[in-house]
Parts: structure tokens; sequence; C-alpha cells
């Protein structure tokens, strides 16, 4: 099995944004307009008024100040609550397709290599936009690479599990060199109406370049010393979403197939699965977690990152130690972790051990421990 490196990583991050005092402005109007809409059975007690949000509320339990999305006016319109994307033919690019393949492309620039070097290509996210054909295969004919596609979905654990897949078909020598794609459209399967969850999402797309170590060129390149993922069944993080539910009797409501959560258990049951994976992983590779100069973490809740980040080191982390995105960008779901990786690895020289580990629905979980070239 020959070695293998992340040789260069790209974002596309939609220019459009939304602050806290934005979208609580906006979701505090529905709140006005349901309850006088419901004033007289909220009097009668047979209907539950709905309080309103807020931004301190949101910046102190998840740390998140604002969100990329790739439509503002949808959103912010009370009427809508809810991002609005042109329907494209079938022989224009789907947006899911642009945003990975802008990723793509930088990911293929930093690494100094061209579509030609790269034969397979692996979408991995939480929310395709289609059943089929896979969104892998719309980008690989876009790049034009050869070689073969698929699309895996492991919610916001996905970016793991698809190095953990890109690694292994490279290091067994069934592709020259893999690309690892999460374009994520979040804001299109978030409930802008729910109280608990409504800041909690953004868009952004990311790409992982993964060939040999041998044949690598890049300077900024990273040796892929081991992954290891861990699923756990849960409810707790849930989308009835899917091709059924058109069949099924009766008819789910409205916001059943749409993200929803259990936050603190949540919380509380991830923390301690994500830092004994990532405690374990590291003890089997034989690397002191003090050794390791930098977690790139999940980015839900900057409170979680901290707690792992604190199981995982025995101390608090610095800020650089683990790297905070979600204050810009949200839970950008499978593209977080990679987001933070991006952004925050230039410092670090050769030798230096870093971990990119993600986390989310199923349960799932990944970690990847890397060292520096
Ligand atoms: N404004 C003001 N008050 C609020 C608000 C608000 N917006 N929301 C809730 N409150 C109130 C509650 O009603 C509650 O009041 P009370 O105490 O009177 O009952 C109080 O504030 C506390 O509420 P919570 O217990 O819910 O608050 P928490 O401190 O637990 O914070 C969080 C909520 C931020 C959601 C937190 O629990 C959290 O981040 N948990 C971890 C969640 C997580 O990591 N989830 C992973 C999801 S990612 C994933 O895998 C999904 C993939 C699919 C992506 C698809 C995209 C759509």
């Amino acid at each position: 099995m020959k070695p293998v490196a992340i040789s260069g990583t790209g974002l596309y991050t939609p220019p459009l944004s939304i602050s806290n005092d934005e979208l609580v402005e906006c979701y505090n109007r529905y709140v006005e307009r349901y309850n006088s809409e419901h004033a007289d059975g909220i009097a009668a007690g047979s209907v539950a008024a709905l309080a309103p949000s807020s931004s301190e509320f949101i910046v102190k339990a998840s740390g998140i100040r604002s969100r990329h999305v790739v439509d503002r006016e949808g959103v912010l319109d009370v009427d809508i609550m809810r991002p609005r994307i042109r329907m494209r033919g079938d022989e224009e690019p789907s947006l899911m397709c642009e945003m990975g393949l802008a990723a793509a492309h930088e990911a293929l620039e930093r690494a100094g290599r061209t579509p030609a070097d790269i034969d397979c290509v692996i979408v991995a996210c939480s929310n395709m936009q289609r059943g089929y054909p896979a969104m892998a295969v719309e980008i690989q004919q876009a790049l034009g690479c050869t070689g073969y596609a698929y699309d895996m979905n492991v919610a916001c654990a996905s970016a793991a599990f698809g190095i953990q897949a890109a690694a292994d078909t490279v290091r067994s020598g069934s592709a020259r060199a893999a690309l690892v794609i999460s374009p994520e459209i979040c804001s299109g399967h978030l409930n802008w109406r729910n109280r608990d969850c409504h800041f909690i999402f953004g868009d952004a797309a990311t790409a992982v370049l993964i060939e040999p170590m041998e044949t690598a060129t890049s300077a900024n390149r990273f040796e892929i010393l081991g992954t290891r993922l861990l699923t756990q069944f849960s409810n707790n993080i849930r989308n009835n979403f899917g091709f059924l539910n058109e069949c099924e009797v009766p008819q789910r409501r409205w916001d059943d197939v749409l993200f929803h959560q259990e936050g603190r258990k949540v919380f509380k049951e991830v923390v301690p699965m994500v830092s004994e994976l990532m405690l374990a992983h590291l003890g089997d590779l034989g690397v002191d977690p003090q050794a390791v100069r930098r977690f790139w973490l999940h980015q839900a809740n900057l409170g979680m990152n901290n707690l792992i980040a604190k199981r995982v080191l025995g101390r608090e982390p610095d800020e650089i130690e683990a790297p905070v995105i979600l204050d810009e960008y949200a839970n950008t779901s499978s593209a977080g972790s990679v987001i933070a990786f991006h952004k925050y690895h230039a410092d670090l020289t050769a030798g230096d051990i870093a971990v990119l580990c993600a986390f989310g629905a199923g349960y799932s979980a990944g970690s990847v421990v890397m060292r520096r070239y």
C-alpha cells in the first residue's frame, strides 16, 4: 500500500451572507404575524404562542454570527423564508455542480494538477440536489476527468468518509488520484421558521485532492497517517425527506421533511463519541495527543468543539489549535471541517501532526490523522 497525501484543497463561498440580526429580524416578524393571526387560539389556550429569537442567544449557544447562502432574498422574505433557486433545464449545470466545480478547480490548482490527472471523483455531502444521475458524474464531466465518479451521503461526516474512500482507492492503485467534493446547500433543507434551529446552517462547497505521496509535488501536502470511521444509530438528528414522501399515507407534515434535531442530546452524546474516537485513533497510531498541532473539527457548535478538543488535549485549546470558521459560515455540514483545514494550515511546518475530524447525523464520525510534508 503506497502512502497517500492530501495535496490540495478548494473552497467555494457563496458571495451572499446573512447576519444574525437580519435573520432574527425576519424570524421575529414571522412570530408577530403568526401570533396575531392565531390570537384567539392563543387566548383560548388551544394554540401555543411562538417566542421570538435573539442574536444574543444564537452567539451564546452556538458561536454563529452569520452564514453564507445561495439566496438571501427568499430567506429574508417573511412570506417565503426559504432560498429561491431558479429551476434549471436538464441541459444546464446544476447549482451543486457549479459550486463543487469551483472548489474542485481551486484544489487542483493548489496541488499543481489538472483534471487529466484525476480518475475518481466522489461527491460526499448531506443533501443531493436530485436522485440521479449522480452529482459526482456531472462534476466529473464538467471537469473533464476520465475514470469514475459516485455520490455518498454520511451527513456532516461525509468529507471524512469520502477522504477514507479516496485514500483507500489511491493506496490500492484503483485510481491515480481522487477528488472528494462536498457541495452543501444546507439552506434548502433548513426550517427557517423553527426558532430552535433557524440560525444553524449555511452554504459552501469544498474539495480535497488525494494522490500518492511519491508523485505529489505540492509543497503544501499532508501525508495521511490513518483514517478511522464510526457510526452509531440515532434519531436525534433527522430529516425524513425522501422519494417515498409523495406515496406516504397519510402525508407527512411540511416540517418533517426538513432538518430537525434534539440539539442538547446531540451535544451530550456526540462529544464523548468523537473525543474517544480521536483518542483511540491517535493512540493506535502512536501519536501523543499533545503533539497534535491542529484540530480541524466539524463546525456545528463552538462550545462542542472546545469541549472535544479539551478532552483530547487534556486542557483548553487555544484558538489556533482548533480554529473556528462557524462564526462566519455557521454549520456547513460536510464542508465545515474542510473549510477550517483550507483556511488554517499554511503556518504548519514539516513534521507537524494535525487531525481533521467530522461528525454529525447518523450518528457518524470520522478522523483523519495527517503529517505536514
Ligand atoms: N432564540 C432565543 N431562545 C431560544 C432560541 C432562539 N433562537 N432557540 C431556543 N431557545 C431557547 C429554548 O426554548 C430554551 O428555553 P428554555 O430553557 O426556556 O426551555 C433555551 O433557549 C435553551 O435551548 P436549547 O436547550 O435548545 O439550547 P442549547 O444551549 O442546547 O443550544 C444548539 C442549541 C445551539 C442547537 C445546541 O444544542 C447545539 O449546537 N447542539 C449540537 C447540535 C449539533 O451538533 N448538531 C449536528 C447537526 S449537523 C448534522 O449532522 C446534520 C446534517 C444535515 C445537514 C442538513 C442541513 C439542513
